[in-house]
């Protein structure tokens, strides 16, 4: 069991957008399932990030700006880039955030992927720029300046944004739990070696009943 603390814990809401949901330009299989209960657990933290994928038409992980097929590989900056639908192109419906918070519920609203030639998966560091660097997002800086040190993570997709999202944070030196019940994967057959590697815990939502 794990108690919340409200100073010390925040919750990252990872990419629950209306595009990864049934439905949208790249669906999550069941992802729909996970939103009323994220929204749910959001109420019992006072620090709530939400990502939220926001990329510009003609971005770099469109397979159509490369005349090639969804799941398709390129090179980007010295880096393996997959290639996707378009996808969460900003101020599109698919979008907007789906996590069904009033905005008060929100501390903050992190867009990523904002960039034209950058991809970013992470909530704390974009991918790498064409100057071989991943810039910072500021994120961790917030969230120790509130005094957090530990994150739940949740969202999607778990196999890409939550994963790359996780590892950062511990990385940045957050102790960090995947709430597993609450991530859905593009992939489910997909190992997650980056969160194994960064010594993420993961564990049911039940641990915080
Ligand atoms: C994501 C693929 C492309 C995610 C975002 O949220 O995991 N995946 N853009
Ligand atoms: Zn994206």
């Amino acid at each position: 069991m794990e108690t919340i603390d409200r100073t010390r814990d925040a919750l990252l809401i990872v990419d629950l957008q209306h595009d990864f949901l049934p439905g949208g330009a790249l669906p999550v299989e069941d992802s729909d399932a996970i939103v009323a209960p994220i929204a749910q657990l959001a109420e019992r933290f006072a620090t709530v990030v939400a990502t939220q994928d926001f990329h510009p038409p003609g971005h770099v992980s469109f397979a159509s700006r490369w005349d090639k097929r969804p799941l398709e590989v390129v090179e980007v900056n010295g880096e393996q880039q997959r290639l996707w639908p378009d996808h969460c192109v900003a101020g599109t419906r698919g979008a907007a955030l789906a996590c069904g918070l009033p905005d008060g519920a929100l501390t903050l609203i992190l867009r990523k992927g904002t960039r034209r030639e950058v991809d970013s998966y992470s909530a704390f560091r974009e991918g790498v720029g064409p100057d071989g660097a991943r810039a910072s997002t500021g994120l961790a800086e917030l969230l120790r300046e509130r005094g957090v040190e530990r994150l739940f993570c949740c969202g999607l997709a778990l196999d890409y944004c939550v994963q790359a999202s996780a590892r950062d944070a511990a990385q940045a030196g957050f102790r960090v739990l995947v709430l597993d019940d609450l991530c859905r994967a593009i992939d489910p057959g997909n190992r997650l070696p980056a969160l194994e590697a960064a010594g993420v815990r993961r564990a049911s939502s039940t641990v915080l009943a």
